[in-house]
Formats: structure tokens, C-alpha cells, sequence
């Protein structure tokens, strides 16, 4: 059922619906908390680690990024799935910048992990200092005006991001957040700085209007393609350690399935012709936006346009439609993200704001 319900990106729910099995008592107790990925440093400074653990009450996982130098106490938790471009762009946005937070993997059959939100069913969803936020590119908004505005609290600059009430076509409530894009500054900007804060607004939206929409069509194209993504997300999810053999092939086989149907459905809806051509064209898109007087198209630093296409592109990062990214104009940048990511670059600035 979570297969039909027609989310913006299936790839996330039908990844989840398979990457929950029924986990036994004696599974779980043989999954320790462990490190999993070597410690960052950068010379003597020890940056950040990363630890999986398993939620003894419910028997769920969940994974902790320790960044030594975050200071700012805000308590961040993610739910969310591992590789839903939605979440990818935040925890982009929370590595570069060195936040500590707990990513907590919700489970798309029940969503038992997100009851605690009685409306808004989709994720990422992020606790921060006793709030709930939703939608991804208001969660990096709010972060990225904290993190410009010494003078405000996290509560503060909940208030600057009023919500509309609305209803969609069915007659559904929802809420929009008009502002989601903008970053609240204290200061009025030189005329520069805001064309270029009008240029990280636009190509913002253009990752999720856009871009995010040429994933499914691509990482399912072909049935061996479909096979393989679902093979690599039984790799990045630690299927093999988590369910039994027979579960695990099921999973990856039926779901593959669903969702090469599934994608073909997306590609006409987002009218896409070709979608090889179409990851192809919003490469070149994107690099020429840059142009070849820029590293990133935050000049020298990326800005957050940079850190949600780079977000996105990671949560296929195993499919073959990677290729594409890798071997095309947008390799290099990628790179080049990739090491601005990994290495915590933006980590001066929180931890000025946390001093
Ligand atoms: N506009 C939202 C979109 C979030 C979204 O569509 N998330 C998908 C996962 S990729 C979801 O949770 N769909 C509902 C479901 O899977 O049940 C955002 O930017 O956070």
C-alpha cells in the first residue's frame, strides 16, 4: 500500500517498507553499539564518528554523528530514511556545518517512529530544541539563520517562519512555509549580496522541484538497474546483518519490481522524455549556473544550493545512473563536495555561533 500511494520519491518508501523485517530479540542483542566509520581528524583535531545503535525498548536503529567541536547544545533528531534525497540534503547541510545529531530510521509501513506528528506523515522531520520541523529546505533555512544570528535562539527563529494553513486538491489540510527558502539576516545586504542570495533561493528550489524529480525515473530504468539499487540498498542498510536470507532477497526482488513500474509512472508524470538525458541536461545546467570563475557556486565555500543538489546526488550514489554524475561536467564539483562535506569545512562558522 505504501508502494500506490504515490509519494514524490518512492524509491524512499519502498526502500523502507523492505528495510523493516522482523527483527528477533536475539538479532538485536548481537548488534552492539559500535563505531562504524573511522574517526574524522583533521592534524591533532578530532572532528566527528560515527555510531550505530540499536534502541533497546524498541528494537529500532538508530545512528549518532559526534561532532567534537559542536557546541551549541541544540539536540538535534532526525527521523528519517538513509536514502531519501530529502534527508540527504539535510544531513549535507548538518556535516558541513559539524552539527552533532541522532538520525533515527523510520519505518514507512507503521511510522511508528514519527506518531508523536499527527498531521504531517512524511520525512525528514527534525527535534530541536522541543520542536518539530518539517519539510527539508525549512529544516536548513532555520539552521542556517541560527547559525547567522548570535542574538536569536533556536525558539526565535521558530517564530520568523510563519506557517499557512491551506488544503490541497483532495481537501487535506496542509501547511506551507512561504519563507522556507529564506534565510533571516540581521542586517540589510549590500545589493551583491542579495542577487546572490536570490541565485541560492532559486537553484534551492530547482533541486526540489526539479532535479529530485529525475531520480526515481533513472535508478529504475531498466529491470538489471532497478535489481542493482535495490542491491545496494540492502549494502548501505545492512541488510545481510539484520535479516534473515530469505527476507532479504524478497525484499530486494519485489521491491525492484514495484518500483520499475512504479518509476515509469513518475517519468510521464514529471514529463520526462529521456532520463538519462534529462540527469544529463541538469548537470550541465547546473555548472554553467556556476559559470568557471567559481569553485562552487558559493564562490569559494559552498552555499546552500551547493549542499542540497550535492544531498540529493548522494541518496544514489550506488546506482549505476551515478555515473552520469561522476563522468560528466558535474564531477569535479562533486568532489569537491564530497571533501567539503566530509570534512566538516563550514565547522568554523557553528562553532563561532556556539562560542
Ligand atoms: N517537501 C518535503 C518532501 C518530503 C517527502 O516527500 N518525503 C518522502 C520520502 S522521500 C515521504 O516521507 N513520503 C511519504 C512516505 O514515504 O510515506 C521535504 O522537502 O521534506
Amino acid at each position: 500500500m505504501t508502494l500506490l500511494r504515490g509519494s514524490r520519491v518512492a524509491m524512499c518508501s519502498v526502500m523502507g517498507l523492505f528495510s523493516y523485517g522482523t527483527k528477533t530479540e536475539e538479532q538485536v542483542k548481537t548488534c552492539p553499539i559500535q563505531v562504524v566509520q573511522p574517526e574524522q581528524k583533521s592534524g591533532d583535531i578530532l572532528l566527528s564518528r560515527k555510531i550505530h545503535s540499536v534502541l533497546r525498548s524498541t528494537n529500532e536503529w538508530e545512528h549518532s554523528i559526534i561532532n567534537h567541536l559542536d557546541r551549541s547544545n541544540l539536540d538535534i533528531r532526525l527521523y528519517q530514511y538513509e536514502t531519501c534525497p530529502f534527508c540527504c540534503k539535510v544531513r549535507a547541510f548538518l556535516d558541513y556545518y559539524g552539527f552533532s545529531y541522532e538520525a533515527v530510521e523510520v519505518n514507512p509501513v507503521t511510522r511508528s517512529q514519527i506518531k508523536f506528528s499527527m498531521d504531517y506523515k512524511k520525512v525528514p522531520i527534525m527535534k530541536c530544541g522541543g520542536f518539530n520541523v518539517t519539510e527539508s529546505s525549512l529544516i536548513i533555512s532555520q539552521l542556517a539563520t541560527f547559525l547567522q544570528r548570535k542574538d536569536r535562539t533556536f525558539e526565535e527563529i521558530q517564530q520568523m517562519y510563519p506557517a499557512v494553513e491551506s488544503a490541497d486538491e483532495k481537501g487535506k489540510k496542509v501547511m506551507t512555509y512561504p519563507s522556507k527558502y529564506f534565510i533571516m539576516l540581521e542586517k540589510i545586504t549590500s545589493t551583491e549580496d542579495m542577487a546572490r542570495q536570490k541565485e541560492e533561493r532559486e537553484w534551492r528550489m530547482w533541486v526540489d522541484d526539479h532535479f529530485i524529480h529525475l531520480i526515481s525515473p533513472n535508478v529504475y530504468r531498466t529491470w538489471n538497474e532497478a535489481l542493482n539499487t535495490f542491491k545496494w540498498f540492502s549494502l548501505v542498510g545492512d541488510w545481510d546483518r539484520t535479516f534473515p536470507a530469505w527476507e532479504r532477497y524478497l525484499a530486494i526482488y519485489m521491491g525492484a519490481a514495484a518500483m520499475y513500474v512504479i518509476s515509469k509512472r513518475l517519468k510521464k508524470r514529471h514529463n520526462i522524455d529521456d532520463e538519462r538525458q534529462a540527469l544529463r541536461d541538469a548537470c550541465k545546467e547546473w555548472m554553467e549556473a556556476i559559470g568557471k570563475d567559481r569553485l562552487f557556486m558559493g564562490g569559494d565555500k559552498p552555499n546552500l544550493a551547493d549542499l542540497a543538489l550535492y544531498g540529493a546526488m548522494t541518496s544514489f550514489y550506488g546506482c549505476e545512473a551515478f555515473e552520469e554524475v561522476k563522468n560528466g561536467p558535474a564531477g569535479e564539483w562533486w568532489e569537491r563536495m564530497r571533501k567539503a562535506v566530509k570534512n566538516h569545512e563550514g565547522r568554523k562558522i557553528l562553532e563561532l555561533r556556539a562560542a
